[in-house]
């Protein structure tokens, strides 16, 4: 029985008796940067320029709580949905409604609206955060999903607000009866000046016995090992305890002796991975507010010149990036353009959330040699990080990096065996960060969540003597294109829509720019067949009736027609001959 250790010395002490707001605005370990009273800007939008402070950001936290509290009546344990860009309100958004008690579900801001539909309905939403440039698809999703009008916060910029005068005291709503964010930031400040400061203290969240440990704080959606994308019960403790171990795994020793990879106090932050997702939201949201590092919010990918740019322009030294990123990354001209720029100014440049091959590793040291880059590896069920590139080494090429600090890992093969350095088979993961199971989905959870605190992951992988993980493949059904998870389950339930398709089975295929790419197996149904329908158009029409309805990274790359879906006897598809079948086809 082999159990790997984290070889990183464990976060000294993982509070769990708070909730994330007070944790990120109260608890100061000594290795922790304080950011209050310096006066810089911990957030700053990358496209309108507003800045926060820690001090603008608390108090923006603190009215809008009361707002939402007294004009919205969320309340303890209120599931409020985001859907929204990058962008500085981001997590005031979430910390508000931390402050008040309620569980924070994010999505997808690019989801269309019967997508968000989805998750609002499953994770049982009764308000809801949208951005500014996603009002439209956001207030349709609401209304399909039987929410109250007045209960969706249009997160205008401040600077929209200011030019329409809801700042002023003016318009706090906006059409449709929605609530514009500055708006109930404005009727805070009214309600803490008319009634006074307990206020601010009415509605701590109320942890009860089981403390941080069984306060819900996200629901984030994953489809798992199987099935359809479901709410992953987030306990307050695992973001906290994420983020302490990014700090101390990075040797954050305290502020007088940085660490070797981040400088709380004068690092900068590339916040393009969207906030929506794990990775994003704690990494490079939550972990680096935390540690006083300045984060550049980015509304959107537009590409890797634009992204240098902003990256000079703000100074930015800590990249958090995705494999098809980095694709594009090494094969764009600009970085060898700026390659002497990036070289000095760039600290560390982290990879995770998809595999990261030793050909495309081999290429970004030829591009931007010298760049101190590494892999991490996460999944949402353990609430982020599990395994990262440690400091002060260089990249093993192929390794997702080591164990993080109170973490432990076994690798259990395909006979149910627990084996050692050099052998493959599924992780499964025991750390603080395990969350709390699926919503409403016993038996999913039951199948991952094991016992005695094991998480089985889906993931294959294998160490080696130093402790440095390998993936090596992927057990379970999912899907990743460009870092975003994608289901067969969802796809094949809407593809079985269609009205020439019998049966369906959904595939990922490598593809260099994406990382995989879906492809759908289908048979036709009787009527497609009666009338001969032609297969080129057939073809055509279902990879249509995906793209007019699924976000773009669930696109279909190629459709193709088969007699019979291949199946076990208990009608499982069985992928891995369909993966054989889409070579030979
Ligand atoms: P989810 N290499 C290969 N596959 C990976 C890697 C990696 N480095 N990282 C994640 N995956 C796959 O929930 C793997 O199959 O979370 C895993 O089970 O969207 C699945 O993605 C989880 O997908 C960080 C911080 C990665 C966060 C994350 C990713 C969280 C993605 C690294 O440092």
């Amino acid at each position: 029985m082999t159990v790997f250790k984290s070889s990183s010395r464990d976060v000294p002490e993982i509070p769990d008796n708070m909730d994330l707001y007070t944790f990120m605005t109260e608890y100061y370990p000594d290795y922790r940067f304080d950011a209050r009273g310096t006066g810089y800007a911990l957030l700053i939008d990358e496209e309108t320029g507003q800045k926060w402070t820690y001090e603008d950001t608390k108090e923006r936290v603190d009215l809008l709580a009361i707002g939402l509290r007294e004009k919205l009546g969320v309340e303890e344990d209120t599931v409020v949905a985001v859907f929204s860009a990058n962008c500085v309100d981001y997590l005031v958004t979430i910390l508000a409604c931390h402050k008040v008690g309620a569980i924070v579900s994010c999505a997808n801001p690019s989801f269309q609206p019967a997508e968000l539909a989805y998750q609002l309905d499953a994770s049982k939403a009764t308000a809801l955060f949208v951005g500014e440039e996603a009002q439209t698809e956001g207030i349709q999703a609401a209304e399909k999903a039987g929410m109250a009008k007045d209960h969706v916060i249009v997160m205008q910029t401040p600077k929209t607000c200011q030019a329409k005068g809801a700042l002023n005291g003016g318009d706090r709503r906006i059409k449709d009866n929605a609530w514009a964010l500055e708006g109930l930031v404005a009727e805070g400040k009214d309600l803490l000046a008319s009634k006074g400061s307990s206020m601010l203290e009415k509605s701590r969240p109320k942890l009860g016995r089981g403390g941080n440990r069984k306060k819900l704080a996200f629901l984030s959606f994953s489809s798992g090992t199987t099935g359809l994308p479901k709410g992953v019960m987030i306990q307050h403790y695992a973001p906290i305890a994420n983020v302490l171990q990014n700090c101390i795994f990075n040797e954050m020793k305290n502020p007088a002796q940085p660490g070797d990879r981040y400088e709380p106090g004068k690092d900068v932050s590339l916040g393009v991975l969207p906030f929506y997702h794990i990775y994003g939201l704690v990494v490079s949201l939550l972990f680096t507010f935390f540690s006083g590092i300045t984060n550049v919010c980015i509304p959107k990918f537009k590409g890797i010149e634009a992204m240098i740019r902003t990256a000079l322009k703000y100074r930015i030294t800590l990249w958090w990036l995705v494999p098809p990123q980095v694709v594009l990354l090494v094969k764009d001209p600009s970085a060898k353009k700026y390659y002497s720029e990036l070289r000095e100014l760039v600290r560390f440049l982290m990879i995770g959330a998809a595999p990261l091959s030793d050909d495309l590793s081999g290429r970004l040291e030829a591009v931007l040699p010298g760049l101190d880059w590494g892999q991490g590896w996460g999944m949402t069920e353990c609430c982020t990080v599990g395994t990262m590139h440690p400091p002060k080494t260089r990249a093993v090429f192929g390794s997702a990096g080591r164990l993080f600090p109170n973490v432990s890992g076994k690798v259990v093969n395909a006979e149910g065996k627990e084996v050692g350095v050099g052998e493959a088979g599924e992780f499964w993961i025991k750390a603080p960060t395990v969350t709390l199971g699926y919503l409403s989905n016993e038996k999913a959870t039951e199948e991952m969540w094991l016992k005695d605190g094991w998480l089985r992951t889906g993931d294959e992988v294998k160490f080696n003597e130093n402790g440095d993980m390998f993936i090596v493949d992927r057990l379970k059904e999912l899907i990743k294109v460009k870092g975003f998870q994608v289901a067969p389950a969802e796809l094949e339930g809407w593809i079985l829509n269609h009205d020439d398709v019998a049966d369906v089975g959904v595939i990922g295929l490598p593809n260099e720019e994406s990382g995989e790419i879906p492809i759908a197996f289908i048979t036709l149904s009787a009527s497609a067949k009666e009338s001969k329908k032609d297969v080129a158009e057939v073809k055509k029409s279902v990879k249509k009736f995906v793209a007019v309805n699924k976000i773009r990274y669930k696109h279909l790359g190629r459709v193709e027609i088969l007699d019979a879906i291949p199946k076990t006897a208990s009608g499982k598809i069985l992928r891995k001959d369909l993966r054989v079948l889409a070579k030979e086809l």
